[in-house]
């Protein structure tokens, strides 16, 4: 497996865990001045979460939590590019850009995000070549369906081997595509399509992923999965998700995708103090 990712001008070493920060856009309300609000809090959770040590920022036009609406291309290129545009200026970090669009591919990519996060997996008409063309790393994301309807009775046989076999599909595509194996990360997509139990099989047996060789995104934060099983609202899952953050990178994964930053980059730290700390403190 390559030691790092090349995000455009950026190098990711990926001999360490890393957290990606989810910088959230908020659609502009009302008409006095929305637009520059919103960027410019954006801009302050980005200088945030960049100094708490997120290596990543992942930005995105379009919702793509269970049941969420399809956006336009031109509101999703509204909203994502003025902020990948900003952050690029701004901020020497790598913008991941959380689109399934080959429109919005091709345009952030030309004001410099760093890496496609792709939750379709580049199915869309176009966007395996729109990605291949940008020379981009790209997160390859297990889903089946749409956000919409992905969680009206999702069924599996082995839902790990399914999740597996559809990635190394993508994977090939991606080759096929003209794309190397040092630009693919591979995402099994906890809550795209799966059940409680569905999630947790996978997340139990997320160590057989690295039989595919390639680098582990993992998106728990906050997540319904976390709800299930504590039976708490979506602010009161910190503690959750910490605990499969920790677990995550127990299991192997490479870059964790996070809301509290801080948070998970304290348990990222002591994680790494044990694998690799242990002898320098006697
Ligand atoms: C993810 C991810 C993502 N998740 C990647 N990109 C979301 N690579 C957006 C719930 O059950 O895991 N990996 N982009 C957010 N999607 C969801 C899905 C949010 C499910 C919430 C839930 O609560």
């Amino acid at each position: 497996m390559s030691a790092f990712l090349q995000c455009g001008k950026h190098r990711l070493d990926l001999s360490t865990p890393h957290v990606m920060g989810i910088l959230n856009i908020t659609p502009d309300s009302f008409s006095d001045g929305g637009q520059y609000n919103s960027l410019d809090a954006a801009l302050h959770r980005a200088e945030e979460m960049l100094a708490a040590g997120a290596s990543l920022l992942d930005v995105g036009g379009e919702s793509t939590r269970p049941g969420a609406q399809t956006v336009s291309t031109q509101q999703e290129l509204d909203r994502v590019a003025p902020l990948v545009e900003a952050l690029v200026q701004n901020f020497d970090c790598i913008v991941s850009l959380d689109s399934s669009t080959p429109q919005v591919m091709t345009e952030c990519a030309a004001l410099g995000a760093g890496l496609l996060n792709d939750v379709r997996s580049l199915q869309r008409e176009g966007a395996l070549q729109a990605a291949a063309q940008t020379g981009l790393p790209v997160c390859l994301m297990h889903m089946r369906g749409e956000p919409q309807t992905m969680q009206d009775a999702p069924h599996y046989e082995d839902v790990t081997a399914e999740v597996m076999q559809f990635l190394q599909q993508r994977t090939d595509a991606c080759l096929a595509a003209g794309m190397s194996r040092q630009q693919i990360i591979l995402d099994p997509g906890f809550g795209f399509a799966k059940t409680l139990a569905h999630n947790l099989e996978l997340f139990h047996r997320l160590p057989q992923l690295h039989a595919l060789e390639l680098p582990l995104l993992v998106g728990v934060s906050r997540k319904s999965m976390i709800g299930q099983v504590i039976n708490k609202p979506v602010d009161e899952r910190l503690a959750g998700s910490l605990a499969l953050a920790v677990m995550a990178l127990e299991r192997g994964a490479s870059i964790i995708r996070v809301h509290d930053v801080v948070q998970t980059m304290d348990a990222l730290q002591l994680f790494q103090a044990v694998q690799t700390g242990w002898q320098e403190h006697p």
